[in-house]
Formats: C-alpha cells, sequence, structure tokens
C-alpha cells in the first residue's frame, strides 16, 4: 500500500480546502476541517481523511447544505435542542457544546439535544470537550442499519457509537468512543480496501453464513459486540439518539436517505454530568485511587491512551496516497 506525507496543517488545510470547493461556507468547512484533522492526528483513521469522499458526496447531492446556521432553543435551562437545519454535525457541536458545559456546571447535569445533523465522525471529540472543561461527558448517535440485533440476521441499527469520558485533572480525560457493531463498518471497508480479513464474529454474508471477508459483510450484516449484551446498548443508542432527541432511527434514515453515499439526517444525545456538584468536592481523590488502582493491573490500558499518546507527536503522518489523490481530485 502506498503512502504519503502530509504535515498537520495540510490535512487540515486540504480538508477546509475541498469542503469550501464543495459548497460549504467557511464556518462549515472549518468545523469539518478540525474533526479531520484532530481524527487523524489521533489516529482515529476509519473517520478522518477517509471520511471525505462521503461528506463531498452528501453536499454534490444537496443532502447536506453546507451553508446552514444551526439554531438553539433553549427548552428548559438543563436541555438544549440544537438543529443544524441540515449541516454536517461538527458545526452543529462547536455551536451547542459550549451552551452544554455552561449549563452543566451551573446545574449539575444537562442535555443537548442534536436534530437536522448528518453524523459521519467519531464522537470522542464531543465526550473530551466536556471532561476538558472537568465535566462527565456521555454521546451517542444512530446511523442506517447495519447491524442485526441479537437473534436476528437482519441490519436494523446503526453501527451505533457510544463515547464516555471522564474527567481527570492532571491526567488526560478517561475516554472511550466505540461502535456498538463488533467492528465499525468504517474498518470493515479499509479491511476490504487493504486486503485483510477480519475476525469470526463481526459479521455475516448476504446468505446469513459467519464470514471473515470484509467485502462479503459489507454486503451482508454486521453483529453486536458481545451478542444480546451490546445488543441491548446499540437499542439504547437507537432510543437515545432518535427515541429521546425525536429524530430519525436507522430504519427510518435509511427510508428517507437519497443513497449518495454520505450519512444520513439523524439525531445525537450529549450529556453533561459535574462531577464537583453531583459528587462533591472529594471524587478527584476517591476516583484517582481507583484509576490507579487499575492502571497498576498488568496488561491494562486507560481507553484513549493510544490516541493521546498518538497526539503527542505533532509532526507528519502518513496517509493512503490513493486516498489523498482522490481527495485532491474532489477540490
Ligand atoms: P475501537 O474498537 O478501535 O476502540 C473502542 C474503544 O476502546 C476506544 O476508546 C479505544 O481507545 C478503546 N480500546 C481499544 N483497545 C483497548 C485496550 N486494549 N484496552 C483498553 N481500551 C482499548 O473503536 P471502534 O472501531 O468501535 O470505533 C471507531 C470509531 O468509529 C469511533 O470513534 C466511533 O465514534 C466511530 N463511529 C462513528 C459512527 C457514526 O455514526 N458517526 C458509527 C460507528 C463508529 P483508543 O482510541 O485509545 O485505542
Ligand atoms: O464506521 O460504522 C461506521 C460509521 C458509520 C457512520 C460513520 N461511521
Amino acid at each position: 500500500m502506498s503512502m504519503v506525507t502530509l504535515e498537520l496543517d495540510d490535512i487540515y488545510q486540504l480538508a477546509y480546502d475541498v469542503m469550501l470547493a464543495n459548497g460549504c461556507d467557511r464556518d462549515n468547512a472549518a468545523a469539518l476541517a478540525d474533526i479531520i484533522c484532530r481524527a487523524e492526528r489521533d489516529g482515529s483513521h476509519s473517520h478522518g481523511l477517509f471520511r471525505v469522499p462521503g461528506y463531498v458526496k452528501a453536499l454534490r447531492s444537496g443532502k447536506v447544505d453546507g451553508k446552514a446556521k444551526p439554531t438553539v432553543k433553549h427548552v428548559t435551562p438543563a436541555v438544549i435542542q440544537i438543529d443544524g437545519n441540515g449541516c454536517f454535525a461538527p458545526l452543529a457541536q462547536a455551536v451547542g457544546l459550549p451552551l452544554l458545559a455552561d449549563a452543566t456546571g451551573k446545574i449539575g447535569i444537562a442535555a443537548l439535544s442534536l436534530v437536522g445533523i448528518h453524523h459521519f465522525a467519531a464522537l470522542w471529540p464531543e465526550t473530551e470537550y466536556l471532561a476538558d472543561r472537568g465535566f462527565v461527558g456521555l454521546a451517542c448517535t444512530a446511523y442506517m442499519p447495519m447491524v442485526a440485533p441479537a437473534g436476528s440476521k437482519e441490519a436494523l441499527f446503526g453501527t451505533n457509537p457510544i463515547s464516555f469520558a471522564w474527567p481527570r485533572p492532571g491526567h488526560g480525560p478517561v475516554v472511550y468512543d466505540m461502535a456498538t457493531a463488533a467492528m465499525a463498518m468504517g474498518d470493515v471497508q479499509i479491511a476490504a480496501r487493504d486486503g485483510h480479513d477480519v475476525p469470526p464474529g463481526t459479521g455475516l454474508d448476504a446468505d446469513g453464513n459467519p464470514s471473515t471477508d470484509p467485502a462479503a459483510i459489507a454486503k451482508g450484516v454486521l453483529l453486536p459486540f458481545g451478542g444480546y449484551k451490546g445488543s441491548a446498548i446499540a437499542l439504547m443508542v437507537e432510543l437515545l439518539a432518535a427515541g429521546l432527541t425525536g429524530e430519525q432511527f436507522s430504519y427510518e434514515a435509511r427510508a428517507t436517505d437519497n443513497k449518495d453515499g454520505g450519512p444520513p439526517r439523524g439525531g445525537e444525545m450529549i450529556i453533561g454530568m459535574s462531577p464537583d456538584i453531583i459528587a462533591g468536592p472529594n471524587w478527584q481523590d476517591h476516583v484517582e485511587a481507583f484509576m490507579q488502582k487499575m492502571t497498576s493491573l498488568d496488561g491494562v490500558r486507560m481507553p484513549g491512551a493510544r490516541r493521546h499518546k498518538n497526539r503527542l507527536d505533532t509532526g507528519p503522518r502518513q496517509i493512503n496516497a490513493a486516498l489523498v489523490d482522490t481527495i485532491k481530485e474532489l477540490v
């Protein structure tokens, strides 16, 4: 596989230029380029530049409005709704997260309900934003059916990611961000592109047979991680991201989507909690003792630690050369 070397600033600029060239205004392009660049910086390869062709398809088909301006509704002091009015999720998050952090700090717990957005990215930027300000963060979004609920061979759930972040003053936050599918579809597609098999249990082919061939699984269905337990969490994500926001469930998103290959319209639920308010002043020492105990166990590492280590390297990144060529042709 041929790779090219790009500085982080060049990754940002490439993403920004391609979004601007395809109908985004500066605010939308900057919000997207920032998310894409941070994904490449951290090694979230399936949700960085890899997603740019899909973003462009959604702009070119008119499904996503690259000039949309999110609108804010304060439903109660603790419930904020942002309507993206058809934008990609990062701009709506950029508008809503400061309001969520403010409400969380005042009230102790607050919810940000995003509707009218198109989410195609990783979720750790949302929850890390909250943890970096001393709050606990939880975020989830649905997609289009790709995952069969436990017991079925038919896709109903999206790959339905969930992210959780806990603040650790003096350390990086603990952050996990995971698809509730055994493997994110982006990683299945990358395995197919790069000619690797995927582990048993990832999915079924179009005939409903277990497969380790990523191309066959992409035509069939993914399985939830952990059988019925992961299936229950995927169900919870559908309910929080669609039932609680009022936006589309994954199956509804597929019915209304124009099938251009970009992300459908959907919702995202983000919840902030203040440990200072909820747990009281001694939470840091209490939690830190637990963290120390956990990390002292042989073989344990904290979720998020790989990304945070990657982030310390401010040097250039190696990017798939064919992907960069494809993106440059889109500018
Ligand atoms: P991974 O399976 O790669 O990682 C899941 C989590 O587990 C990460 O927080 C990771 O931390 C952590 N982790 C991995 N290995 C270990 C270990 N040995 N010990 C402790 N923690 C570990 O993620 P997925 O492939 O499931 O998801 C990839 C991305 O896809 C996510 O960012 C997700 O948001 C995104 N996605 C987005 C969708 C959307 O609709 N927008 C849909 C589905 C997925 P670390 O990062 O530090 O390795
Ligand atoms: O990797 O499964 C995935 C995915 C779906 C939407 C964005 N990423």
